[in-house]
């Protein structure tokens, strides 16, 4: 057998990991600064490795301008990115439509959100079998083939008609829904059987596995599942796989250092300053109905309604970074959020205090990282996410010790943080703005023995941590029976 942790790595993603700047014709490429890179750019570089995704543009006019900066962004990471190319119908019917306007909003229990239209899952297909080109060209078969997230589900099935056989493994960054909801969805056993296609999957937590295996047997009755160590092993639709949670995390490293530079330390105190050494609350988010942005804005009003001592004292600050502006949902959550914002200011503002500071822009790390060290207290309130990272970035920020984290019960971060966090339902109103005050008032004591245990564990299971876990789980199932003669 060959040595099942090195064979070359193949990642596949909608987004390449690179930020496109510029216009076309003069196109300049920097590398993305997400942990997934992170983690997986020694591993690409060490192993060898591909990594194949669409740019974000759907500029076709200029595709030899983005092959140009592709080719030197590929030599400065050391491995090699392929992009898919997209056209702007394909952009608007398999990224805007059967993307964000169904999967997205359904596999966050949000169905009434869902467009369900078969141009959109026409769409959805065909891209996957774009994608599966560019892969067939550039894989080969000993490769271990990493797909990520929900884009892509259909990829192993689109890669089995060819002759070449490819073993892929499966990550979900979304929640998977209970059956309940899932079975909403027209394409529903297609969905299903697509990821019965892979040799591995991978949820960010076991209760999103258990959902999946909910639908499976309302789908597949004859299917069998059943525990093997800490994965089960699948038998469905005349195939055998294994499936596990794999929790995915920051590279907490970077962040913690990042805290204690001078410079940002500087950074931090002038925040403090500016706000008048009040008490900074927190949020952090991706502009996304999913995250609960306009219910802890309603909490925290409701916060100052109960405790009018608290008025003047306190400062939320919200940071909303852009996204998915050609989504129509996307835009009046803008405005919702900015009407809100307004009222609450318009109702509370006193002399030299203004209860919350709204900011709709993207930070550089080190101003996140001093932002994060500024607040006291981080209020993540998902309605439902896969994991989310911003509630373990602000630990990881926090190398004092003096932090507290509210967060939502239905975010994957609460597997392992819902002990020391704060947790709150982000429905419950009442609840929230109770978790705020009991933050705020939190004695110092309480404050860092509940973060250094945060700390402690997100510094043991940081990202790195992840994908080893991934890769160990994952090898041996997608590359069983791979004999080294083929190499
Ligand atoms: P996202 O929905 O994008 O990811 P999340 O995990 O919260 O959610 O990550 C957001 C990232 O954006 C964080 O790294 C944060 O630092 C950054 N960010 C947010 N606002 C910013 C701003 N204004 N400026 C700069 N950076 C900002 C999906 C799933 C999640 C899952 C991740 C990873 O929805 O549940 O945790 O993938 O699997």
């Amino acid at each position: 057998m060959m040595n099942q942790l090195s064979s070359r790595l193949v990642v596949v993603s909608n987004r390449l990991p690179v930020v496109l700047e510029g216009k076309p014709g003069q196109w300049s490429i920097r590398p993305g600064s997400g942990g997934l890179v992170t983690a997986l750019s020694p591993i690409l570089r060490n192993r060898g490795g591909l990594w194949i995704g669409w740019v974000g543009t759907s500029d076709t006019i200029d595709i030899p301008g983005i092959k140009t900066v592709l080719g030197p962004a590929s030599e400065a990471s050391g491995y090699r990115l392929l992009p898919v190319f997209l056209s702007e119908e394909e952009v608007r019917l398999f990224y805007q439509g059967f993307s964000n306007e169904i999967i997205w909003p359904l596999f966050h229990d949000l169905q009434t959100r869902c467009r369900f239209e078969p141009d959109y899952w026409r769409a959805y297909g065909e891209v996957n079998r774009k994608f599966a080109r560019v892969v067939l060209r550039h894989a080969r078969e000993e490769d271990f083939l990493w797909i990520h997230d929900y884009h892509l589900i259909p990829l192993a099935s689109m890669l089995e008609d060819s002759p070449k056989q490819l073993r892929c493994a499966f990550f979900l960054h979304i929640p998977f829904p209970p059956a309940d909801i899932f079975l909403k969805l027209p394409w529903r056993k297609e969905l299903v059987g697509a990821l019965l296609r892979y040799r591995f999957l991978a949820f960010q937590t076991e209760r999103d596995l258990r959902h999946f295996l909910q639908s499976l047997k309302a789908l597949f009755p004859d299917s069998r599942a059943h525990r093997e160590g800490d994965l089960f092993r699948i038998d469905a639709d005349g195939r055998t796989l294994r499936a596990g949670s794999f929790p995915i995390s920051i590279d907490y490293r970077d962040f913690d250092t990042l805290a204690q530079s001078r410079d940002v330390r500087r950074r931090t105190r002038e925040i403090r300053e500016k706000h008048g050494h009040r008490k900074l609350l927190l949020g952090v988010d991706r502009l996304d109905y999913t995250k609960g942005i306009l219910e802890r804005l309603q909490a925290f009003r409701r916060f100052l309604e109960l405790h009018p001592e608290q008025r003047g004292k306190v400062t939320l600050v919200q940071l909303v970074v852009p996204s998915r502006q050609d989504v129509e949902a996307y835009r009046s959550l803008k405005e919702e959020i900015e009407k809100l914002v307004s009222r609450i200011n318009g109702a509370y503002t006193e002399m030299g205090w203004v209860p919350v500071v709204y900011l709709y822009q993207a930070l550089d790390r080190p101003g996140l990282v001093a932002l994060y060290q500024a607040a006291e207290v981080a209020l993540v309130t998902s309605l439902k996410d896969g994991m989310n990272l911003v509630a373990k970035e602000f630990c990881a920020c926090h190398p004092g010790r003096d932090g507290v984290l509210v967060l939502s019960e239905f975010a994957g971060a609460a597997v392992q943080m819902g002990r020391e966090a704060l947790l709150v339902n982000p429905y419950d109103l009442e609840g929230m703005a109770e978790a705020i005050h009991r933050a705020v008032e939190m004695s110092e004591d309480e404050r860092r023995r509940r973060m250094g245990r945060l700390r402690a564990r997100i510094r043991q299971q940081d990202v790195f941590w992840w994908v080893d876990s991934f890769l160990r789980a994952s090898s041996d199932q997608v590359l069983e029976n791979f004999p080294e003669a083929d190499l």
